[in-house]
């Protein structure tokens, strides 16, 4: 009796104890998640933002909500490393910056929130991004879910050659056989995204079926048969010898100090790199090749395992202004999705002598606009640019024919 009442006492104070700790525990997960509803967790490729504006924003956000935020900032070169840490859900990012192709699968593998586009008193700015842009989303978009629901356009560009104008000229990277050409042995980093230059190899080795019209350059760069990587394989393996290297992103800065002819680059990192360059007297160029390329889109997405998922929508809405727009431009080279009458003003100057077909972009009206035309473009770049896919079921193969290919580089 006495034994059982005694376990029968040492039972309640256990039970008691549990449940202390449970209320305990529930305060702790109530209070750690009310003090993440404060901060905003971002994830963005490197140098592509003003990074003054992750200060500027909690200021104007608690302008327009009176509630407090704080930005952690993270940056990531390889766009497979951050969608490895987004789908493991380890990571409990707001927002995050990832190609098209790749929004792509995070759309078919459920891995995304839709965007909430109610932005109380402030109003929306994202009307502000370009209809060219909006009008190719729904390409990305999957069974159930579109695309324009889950994402909104941050940059854009075209992959081309970045070269050293003293050293190569103008007539022979019109073609991308330039970086087979032993000639240019050594000189040439290569970006190390599997991606891209599977799409510049098959563009190379498909040509005179494009030519010919019996392939599509749309099609050469997405059909991903065993065929067409096997070709692709042989083609990489020939450039190889020609490399001086593979580069996430550092290409840009080599290319400034003169220290290589070639990189396979973005159109914004070359903005950026043949500015700098002539400030120390180095000519940089850059040139998307007769063969044709491909034409990108980065746009912000808020992955399913957010905390903050107001935040990161204000965070947006922020973004899409012309003069938040146009600063990180400025500080990135690359172009934004934004297309206002203030960004053709503010990026308009008469200095440049040649004119550039903007109308797809800004609307009509822009066909002849002194502009940068590695930032923006012309209408006949565009068209024999192809906006690519992920490798979906190919994507093993492909990589597996790629770690061939670099080997033990
Ligand atoms: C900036 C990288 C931009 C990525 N460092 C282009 N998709």
């Amino acid at each position: 009796m006495r034994t059982f009442k005694k376990t029968k006492t040492l039972g309640k104070l256990a039970m008691l104890l549990l449940l202390g700790l449970v209320a305990y525990s529930f305060n702790a997960c109530k209070q750690s998640d009310e003090s993440r509803k404060k901060v905003l967790k971002i994830y963005n490729w490197s140098d592509y933002i003003d990074e003054d504006l992750l200060k500027e924003f909690p200021v104007w956000y608690k302008e327009q909500t009176g509630e407090d935020v704080k930005i952690v900032y993270q940056v990531f070169d390889m766009p497979e490393v951050m969608y490895t840490k987004i789908a493991m859900g380890k990571e409990d990012f707001d927002l995050a910056c990832p190609t098209q192709y790749l929004i792509e699968k995070m759309l078919k593998n459920d891995l995304l929130l839709p965007i909430d586009r109610n932005f109380g008193k402030t109003g929306s700015f994202l009307e502000n991004i370009s209809p060219f842009l909006r009008n190719r989303m729904d390409a990305f978009s999957v069974p159930g879910k579109k695309a324009e629901d889950y994402m909104v356009p941050y940059m854009w560009g075209t992959s081309g050659i970045l070269y050293n104008t003293d050293k190569v000229s103008r007539d022979e990277v019109k073609s991308w056989k330039c970086l087979w050409d032993p000639k240019n042995k050594g000189k040439i980093l290569m970006k190390d995204h599997y991606w891209d230059v599977y799409n510049m190899a098959a563009t190379v080795g498909f040509y005179e079926d494009i030519k010919s019209g019996k392939r599509t350059r749309y099609d050469v760069s997405n059909d991903h048969t065993d065929s067409d990587i096997e070709m692709v394989e042989k083609q990489l393996k020939e450039l190889r010898p020609n490399l001086a290297g593979w580069e996430a992103d550092f290409g840009k800065e080599m290319m400034t100090k003169g220290q290589a002819w070639m990189n396979y680059a973005w159109s914004g990192d070359a903005v950026w790199a043949i500015d700098e360059a002539k400030k120390v007297g180095v000519n940089l160029d850059y040139v998307v090749p007769e063969e044709g390329s491909n034409i990108w889109f980065d746009g912000w997405i808020i992955p399913k395992y957010a905390r903050n998922v107001k935040a990161a929508s204000y965070f947006l809405n922020y973004l899409c202004q012309a003069k938040i727009a146009l600063r990180n431009m400025d500080v990135s080279g690359y172009c934004s999705a934004v297309a206002t009458p203030e960004i053709i003003e503010a990026q308009s100057d008469s200095t440049i002598a040649e004119t550039v077909n903007l109308n797809y972009f800004f609307g009509p009206g822009n066909g002849k606009l002194h502009i940068n035309s590695v930032q923006y473009p012309d209408s006949t770049v565009v068209d024999r640019c192809v906006l690519l896919h992920d490798f979906l079921d190919k994507n093993d193969k492909v990589l597996e024919m790629w770690s061939r290919v670099k080997g033990n580089n």
